[in-house]
This record gives C-alpha cells, structure tokens and sequence, in this order.
C-alpha cells in the first residue's frame, strides 16, 4: 500500500480522510495541521497516531509514498515545493493557486524532482458529470455545438468555510473553477472567454455571481454560470446542471440527477444519481463520492505509472481560464485569448 501523508486538517480534510479509508491500494499514515486540536481530533476521530504540527517534521521523519495537501490556497506553493524537495508525490487540492506563476513554479518543481503531481479537482469525478462525458463519448449527439454548465445556489457555505466570506476572489476562484474544469472535461480546451461577475451579498468580500462565455478550440460555444446568490424554490446545492446540444440530439442534466437524452426522435431519461457513500451525508455526498473517486484514481495512477487526469500540467489549463475569467470581468467583459495565458 502506498503510504499518504495529510497536510490540514480542517473542514474539508474529513472527507479526504473518509475516502482515504475505503482507497484501495493507498492510504494515510501520519496527519499535520500548525492547529493542535484540529490534528488530534482527527487523529482520534481516523484512529492515526502519527501527528506533526510542521510538514518539513513530517517528511524527514516519515517513509512517505505522496502527501496529500488540504490546506487552504496561499500555503499550497511552500507546501508542494517542499515535498517535492523531499522526493514525494503530491496530490494539492483546489483552488491549486492564487496566480498562474504559482502555479507553473509548483508544477515545474514537481518535474524537476520527478515526482507525479495531481490537483484535487474532484467535480469532475461526480458520477453525473461522468455519465453525461459517457454520453458524448459514444457520440449519441453528433457534433456539439453549444453546452451550459451552470451551478445556482443560496446555501450557506459561509458557516463551514468562512474564509470565504472574506477573500477578495470568491466564487470563480472557489466553485466557478469546478465549472469551467467540468466544461473543459466535457467540451475540451477554450480559445476565447469573455466574462461578468457581481456582488450580490453585501456581507461577503468577493463576487458571488459570474458568467463566464467560452468559445472551444473544436468550435463549440459553452456558457458557465454559477451564483451563490440564488434563491431557488428547491434548493440544489451542490449539483451542478448540464444543457448540451449537438447535430444529431440533445442532452439535459436536470435537478436530482436526472439526465434526459434526445436524440434520434427517442427520449431517454435516467437517474445518474450519485452513491450515498456510509461515511456521507446529504447533500454534500454527490461532493464526497466524488472525493472517493479522485483518490482512488490517484492510487491507480500511482500502481500503474499513469498520469493523473488533472494533473499539475492539466490544471494549468482550468486555472489559466480562471484568472482569464476575473481579467475579462474586471475590463468590460473583454475577449481573453485563453490560449496564450496557459
Ligand atoms: P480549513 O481552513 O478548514 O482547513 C485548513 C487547515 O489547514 C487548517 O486546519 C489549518 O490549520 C491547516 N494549515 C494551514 N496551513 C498549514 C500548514 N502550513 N501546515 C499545516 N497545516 C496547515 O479549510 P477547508 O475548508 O478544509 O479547505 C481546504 C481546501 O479545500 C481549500 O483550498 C478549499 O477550497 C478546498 N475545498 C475543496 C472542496 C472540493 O470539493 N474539492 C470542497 C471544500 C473545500
Ligand atoms: O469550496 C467549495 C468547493 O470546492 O465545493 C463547494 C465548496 O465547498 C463551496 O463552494
């Protein structure tokens, strides 16, 4: 078994480390967070023992296969530099960074050292959104033309992570990068973007409603939405929704995990819903068995010498559409050329 090291323990982190548990082939040994009472409630809570407050403790005195970062964004660069410093795979969560240098010296340092590196981007791993790649993948809609990705919510995630309420960036660097990685993984890379953004909620710092256009390199048109200022009748959080249209039919990821193909003159509708995993709770879990799923991923990728799918290299590419997304915003909604920032 290749053995993990985790780095945070906050909020988030206890999804991880359910995972971890049910991971074939991988799993974690030793936890670190600079917070005492976080590391040892999680120590006790997961039954490990190994517990550091500093990550440079815990790799020069752990045998550690890869360590798994879950802290939040501005440590991510010393804390995948120094790993990769000490010769251990990395796996980063999201948002990877809060610039695109960071980003390209974090995944530069994990090529010199030779060690693989992956962005816990986990959207994309949601067994809807893998149902609907299916469905394009056997190419029952013929030619895409035009897609949305859309997330619209009023939940509060201010309570769980309240660093949020108070960056500057909030929702294209939080969720909308989910969005536009789950419109890369469905439609591919982007040329040009275009976008808006606003602050609907006085009580937060950052913008909390963005519409992002992309024009796609195959020459689809692709429109991600996503607001955490949206009182919905039903609320949905945290599904995201899917239209797509293509020359022979059409696809529609609705609320509940209901998928409807036309195409053809027949409609089929099925449930895509997500497992309800035994550590999860509703309505994160669609969230959680997608945390399952990239873990596992990860653990395969590392038996088999793979690549991982977001890779460093890969995330590149979503995170350069993200600060694309606040240039465009931030300058009238002009065209950014996607293409020469990545
Ligand atoms: P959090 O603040 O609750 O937890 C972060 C923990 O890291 C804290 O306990 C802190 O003490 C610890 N920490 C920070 N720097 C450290 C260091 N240098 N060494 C050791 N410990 C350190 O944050 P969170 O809400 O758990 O979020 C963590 C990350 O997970 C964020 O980047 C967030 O965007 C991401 N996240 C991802 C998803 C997803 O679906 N992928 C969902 C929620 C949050
Ligand atoms: O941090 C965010 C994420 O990655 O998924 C949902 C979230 O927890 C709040 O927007």
């Amino acid at each position: 078994m290749r053995q993990g090291g985790l780095i945070g323990c906050g909020f988030f982190a206890h999804n991880h480390l359910h995972a971890w548990a049910e991971v074939e082939g991988a799993g974690i040994v030793a936890l670190c967070d600079r917070d005492e009472k976080r590391l040892k409630e999680a120590g006790e809570k997961f039954g490990i023992g190994r517990l550091y407050t500093d990550a440079a403790d815990m790799l020069a005195s752990e045998r550690l296969d890869f360590v798994d970062i879950a802290t939040t964004v501005a440590t991510h660069r010393p804390l995948v530099e120094l790993a990769a410093k000490a010769g251990v795979a990395v796996i980063c969560q999201k948002p990877f960074a809060e610039t695109l240098d960071n980003a390209r010296a974090m995944v530069a340092a994990c090529e010199r050292a030779r060690v693989p590196l992956m962005v816990h981007e986990n959207f994309r791993w949601q067994a809807p959104i893998r149902a609907v790649r299916q469905v394009l993948d056997e190419g029952t809609l013929g030619d895409v033309f035009w897609g949305r990705v859309s997330f619209r919510s009023a939940y509060d995630v201010f309570s769980g992570q309240p660093y949020l309420a108070t960056e500057e960036r909030f929702i294209i660097q939080d969720l909308g990068i989910h969005i536009l990685d789950i419109a890369r993984f469905l439609f591919g890379d982007a040329e040009r973007l275009s976008a808006t953004t606003r602050r609907v909620n006085s009580a937060i710092r950052g913008e909390d409603v963005a519409t992002i256009l992309m024009a796609h390199e195959n020459g689809a048109t692709s429109l991600c939405d996503c607001s955490y200022a949206t009182h919905l009748p039903e609320e949905l959080f945290p599904q995201t929704l899917v239209e797509i249209d293509g020359s022979k039919g059409s696809l529609r990821l609705s609320a509940n995990y209901r998928m409807t193909v036309h195409a053809d003159g027949w409609t089929q509708t099925l449930d895509v819903s997500p497992k309800l995993l035994n550590w999860a709770s509703r309505p994160w879990h669609n969230i959680q068995e997608s945390v399952f799923n990239i873990e596992q991923h990860w653990a395969d990728c590392l038996t088999n010498g793979r690549e991982p799918e977001t890779s460093g290299a890969d995330n590149l590419k979503t995170m350069a559409l993200v600060f694309a997304a606040y240039e465009s915003a931030a300058n009238g909604q002009k065209a950014i050329d996607v293409r020469r920032m990545a």
